[in-house]
Formats: C-alpha cells, sequence, structure tokens
C-alpha cells in the first residue's frame, strides 16, 4: 500500500500549442515527501502484570530493564506510552508481535500503532 502523498506527475499533459503543431511539455517540480513513521503505543489495562509489559517491552522494543519499567510505569500512570517509533510495516508486526504474545499468555494488553505527529 502506498505511504506516501500522491504527487504531481513530472510531466503536464501537452498544451494545445499555438496552432502551429508545436507542443510544449511543462515541466513541474516534484515535492518526494519524507516517509511516514509510525509510534507504537500500548495502552494501560487493570489485569496485565507489570513483570509482563516490561519483558514485552525489552522483547519487542529492544529496550533494556530500566528503560523498559520506566516506559510500563509512564503507561501505568498515564493510560499510554509510547514504546518505539518505526516505519509504517514495522509498526503493525511490532503491534501484532505484542498482541499475539499477550493473547498467548492470556493477558488483555492492547497496542495500537499511529502516525507520529511531524
Ligand atoms: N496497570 C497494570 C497493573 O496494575 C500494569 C500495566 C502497565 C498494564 C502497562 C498494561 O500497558 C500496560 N497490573
Amino acid at each position: 500500500m502506498a505511504t506516501n502523498k500522491p504527487t504531481k506527475p513530472m510531466i503536464s499533459p501537452p498544451s494545445t500549442g499555438d496552432g502551429d503543431g508545436s507542443v510544449v511539455m511543462e515541466r513541474l517540480t516534484q515535492k518526494v515527501q519524507p516517509p511516514s513513521m509510525y509510534q507504537v503505543v500500548m495502552l494501560n489495562d487493570d489485569y496485565t502484570p507489570m513483570e509482563f509489559v516490561v519483558v514485552v517491552i525489552q522483547e519487542f522494543f529492544g529496550k533494556d530493564l530500566e528503560a523498559a519499567t520506566q516506559i510500563m510505569l509512564k503507561i501505568h500512570l498515564d493510560g499510554r506510552g509510547v514504546c518505539g517509533v518505526y516505519s509504517k510495516d514495522i509498526a503493525a508486526t511490532k503491534v501484532d508481535q505484542v498482541m499475539e504474545a499477550a493473547h498467548k499468555a492470556g493477558h488483555p494488553l492492547q497496542c495500537v500503532s499511529e502516525p507520529v505527529d511531524l
């Protein structure tokens, strides 16, 4: 699926010319959008054990114990927290991995991805 905004064509359609058969091709500037990034946000709930959340953040987001604990506590206190920022596809994969691990362990942990505000 395309993630960038549609860009203008490089070349505009030929103009009708001056009636002398000549054709003018107008070159338009093409703006390339930077790839949009997505943040993986984990949501708080009342049932998932803190220890499980810390392990998940370490395992899937490459955080050490201290960083993972800080993120978990932020989620616990604020209701949500960013675990990492990735390309759209990678972020979606992280969400799937977290949700599958939580489901297998019988925990209701929820995780979403959303575009980063520029
Ligand atoms: N609030 C949970 C508890 O008190 C811990 C928790 C933290 C759950 C972060 C989910 O994303 C979460 N056991």
